[in-house]
Formats: structure tokens, C-alpha cells, sequence
């Protein structure tokens, strides 16, 4: 089992591989100088917060982990996100494979999230992402949800590069996947998972005595709840320094009410 990588000029595979395994590798999405620069905004953040933090309700510290540090309000930590979220074939692809959903006129950002895994992290329940909004019926979960995992630093097999089960985007809810049926989104700093929202993963295992760092951005239909409040967790001040297309995408517009673009 292995994740097929992608250039980006690969579209039309890209999206019949995440419709087929439900994941694949999109090498070089940003560039090493773009990574470390995001880092050098991070760090500060992430040097400064205990690890097991989950800023979004502890809760859930066992299905993170203990060994862990989670960020939501990741816009406002470096202005250099809104980049990151308007990649245009980022966005072509989101609206590709959400379009086969559900219907999607227009893209939301649901979350921008921090995945920092320390050394000793053991591995993440395998999950799906889109049963966050488990309250939906299944039928409208499919193609609900495009995520972006993209590797701040290297993602190896020692230091928790995310487990992916490809194919699982197709199985029933409640079949487990047999460790040979598992993979590993190994990739360079600066390449990115590309994931549906059906397909179970998990984080890996991190053996090393260096952080991983996963910078995660998840795409939704705009008639969907965000699971994170941007105008919150990153506040309107932040957010009114992006452009139209960023404001739009975190829902974070004049006045208060969004123009579907
Ligand atoms: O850290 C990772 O690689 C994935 C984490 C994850 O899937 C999650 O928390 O939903
Ligand atoms: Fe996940």
C-alpha cells in the first residue's frame, strides 16, 4: 500500500486518485523558504504552549493525543496563511471534489489548524474527518469535506508521517482496517496529503526527538457550519489584512454577512 504523488500540473489525476484511495501526495505545494518562513511566525506559538494542548476543548485529549500541540486561530499567528489558503489549485481542487457532493457554489475555510506531534506521540485512532458533522446523514457526508495536510518539515516513517487507509473513503462505516491495509503519508517539507473527508487516517507515530509540524487546511461547501469560528479564534482585525478571496473563504466580511462570490 503507497499514496501516489502528484505534480501540479496533474489535476484531473489528482482528483480521480482522492476519488479512488480517497488521498494521494501533492509534492512541492509550497516552497521550503515559504515553510520555514511560516515556522519562524509559529514557533513562538508553538514553543509557548504545553504540550496535550488542545485549544478546542480538552475534552477530546485522547482522540489527539498527549503528546501533542493543536492550534486553531492559525490566520492570525502569521499573515502569510492567507497564501496558503488561496493557492488557486488548492481552491480548484476543493471545488472539484466538493462540487461532486452535496451541491457547492461557493468554498469555506471550515478549519486552519497547527499539527504539532512531539517525540513519543504514539499513533491516532484511524478516523474520518467528515464525521464531524456527524448529525448529517451519511449520503450527505460524501464529498463534504477537502483537506490539505501540508508538511512543514519533513514527514518521515519515524516521525509521524499521517496513516492513511486508501480506499477506506468506500468501505462501510464501521469496518477496520487491517494494519497491511494502512500506509504512511511520507512527503518532503513543503509537499502536501490531500484527503477526503471519508477516507480514515489517522496521525502517525513520533519516534523522534523533533517535532512534526502539519499545517492542516479543511474546504467546505459554504452551506455547511464551519467547525471553527475564524472571526473568534483569529479575531476580525487579523483577517481584515487579507484580501476579498481569504475574508470570503474564513467567512469574515464587511458587515458582517457574506456575498457568495
Ligand atoms: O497529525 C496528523 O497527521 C493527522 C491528525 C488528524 O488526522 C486529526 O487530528 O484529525
Ligand atoms: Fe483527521
Amino acid at each position: 500500500m503507497a499514496l501516489t504523488h502528484f505534480n501540479a500540473d496533474q489535476q484531473e489525476e489528482i482528483l480521480e486518485a482522492i476519488e479512488k484511495d480517497g488521498a494521494c501526495i501533492l509534492d512541492n505545494l509550497l516552497t521550503a523558504e515559504l515553510c520555514d518562513q511560516l515556522m519562524s511566525d509559529f514557533t513562538p506559538h508553538i514553543d509557548a504552549a504545553p504540550w496535550q494542548n488542545v485549544n478546542h476543548g480538552t475534552s477530546k485529549g485522547d482522540f489527539f493525543g498527549v503528546k501533542t500541540k493543536r492550534f486553531h486561530g492559525v490566520p492570525a499567528m502569521s499573515a502569510l496563511c492567507e497564501d496558503v489558503l488561496t493557492v488557486p489549485l488548492l481552491l480548484d481542487l476543493a471545488s472539484a471534489y466538493l462540487k461532486r457532493g452535496t451541491e457547492c457554489r461557493a468554498l469555506r475555510v471550515s478549519t486552519v489548524e497547527l499539527m504539532v506531534l512531539g517525540e513519543g506521540q504514539s499513533n491516532q485512532e484511524l478516523h474520518r474527518d467528515a464525521d464531524s458533522w456527524a448529525y448529517l446523514p451519511r449520503t450527505m457526508r460524501h464529498n463534504l469535506l477537502f483537506s490539505a495536510n501540508i508538511a512543514l518539515c519533513d514527514f518521515t516513517p519515524t516521525n509521524g508521517a499521517t496513516v492513511v487507509v486508501p480506499g477506506s473513503n468506500h468501505w462501510i462505516d464501521d469496518r477496520q482496517a487491517r494494519e497491511d491495509e494502512t500506509c504512511l503519508a511520507t512527503m518532503k517539507k513543503g509537499s502536501a496529503l490531500l484527503y477526503s473527508g471519508d477516507v480514515l487516517h489517522g496521525g502517525g507515530h513520533n519516534q523522534e526527538n523533533a517535532i512534526r509540524t502539519g499545517m492542516y487546511v479543511g474546504y467546505i461547501p459554504s452551506w455547511l457550519a464551519t467547525l471553527e469560528n475564524h472571526a473568534v479564534t483569529s479575531g476580525t482585525e487579523a483577517i481584515s489584512q487579507f484580501g476579498e478571496r481569504a475574508r470570503h473563504l474564513l467567512d469574515v466580511v464587511e458587515g458582517g454577512f457574506t456575498v457568495v462570490p
